[in-house]
């Protein structure tokens, strides 16, 4: 297959239809993309003992990723949701499987809202803010299947947030650590992440008017799509694990 048809190919696959019932502004796929503001970078490694760090003021708890997958200190719990990326697509009820934040922050910290303030970061470069309510609403879980299946590399294995009011980009996979803080943080994406990003109020961007980024970002989608498999294929096995300061 010529390079010209492989893109003709992904532009068929992955350009966004019209649909009954979505949110303001959305088109559907019937299949959900690896997606990223960042497609052609590697997936992080995971490693052979995945933890979560939480840091409140002076204290840092861990929790070993295992403890979040199986009944015992918590209890999963499946929810199908649709997801909305910024960028206009769309895909409809996903069966994810995790323990709502919630309670985790209940066992780790006693304390549901710590702080006004959080920050969620993978493993790779990407980090999301949140004000507290939007982080700990019922329906946000730390998960770790999708669809039935342990989570892949391809959808943020091992160790992935869901937040199904808020757009894509607060979603972050690969999840390592959730930071609370007093003070607004500043944006991995600049002003591109709104600091809500509810998907019901279309809150898409942090400074510009919907009816200008809608076009380019859903002009974007099926490059982006092509881009982020890609770099899944070409991934070397065993390529490290990034952390914060390889960014
Ligand atoms: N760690 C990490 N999380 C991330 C991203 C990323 O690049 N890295 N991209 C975000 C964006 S913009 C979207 S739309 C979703 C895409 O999730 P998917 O690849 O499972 O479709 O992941 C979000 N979480
Ligand atoms: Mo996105």
């Amino acid at each position: 297959m010529s390079a010209r048809q492989g893109v003709l190919r992904s532009v068929r696959r992955w350009w966004p239809q019209r649909a009954a019932g979505l949110p303001p502004g959305q088109r559907l796929l019937t299949e959900m993309p690896r997606f990223s503001d960042a497609p052609k970078r590697w997936a992080p490694a995971v490693p052979e003992r995945p933890e979560l760090l939480i840091r409140w003021g002076t204290q840092t708890v861990t929790i070993p990723v295992a403890d979040l997958e199986r009944r015992g200190r918590f209890e999963p719990v499946d929810r199908i949701v649709d997801f909305h990326c910024v960028t206009t697509w769309s895909v409809r009820s996903l069966e994810w499987r995790g323990v709502p934040i919630r309670d985790v922050l209940g066992d780790a910290l006693g304390e549901v809202r710590p702080a006004p303030f959080a920050r969620v970061i993978g493993a790779d470069h990407a980090a999301a803010r949140f004000v507290i309510d939007d982080l700990v609403a019922d329906d946000v879980l730390l998960a770790t299947h999708l669809g039935g299946e342990a989570l892949t590399l391809r959808h943020g294995a091992p160790l992935r947030l869901v937040t199904p009011q808020q757009y894509g980009y607060k979603n972050v996979k690969h999840v390592v650590e959730i930071d609370f803080l007093d003070h607004e943080p500043d944006g991995a994406y600049g002003a591109k992440e709104h600091l809500r990003g509810r998907v019901a109020l279309e809150e898409r961007h942090g400074r510009l008017p919907n009816w200008l980024v809608r076009g380019p970002y859903r002009v974007a989608v099926p490059l982006t799509a092509r881009w982020a498999d890609r770099a899944l294929a070409e991934r070397p096995d065993g390529a490290p694990v990034r952390s914060r300061d390889d960014r």
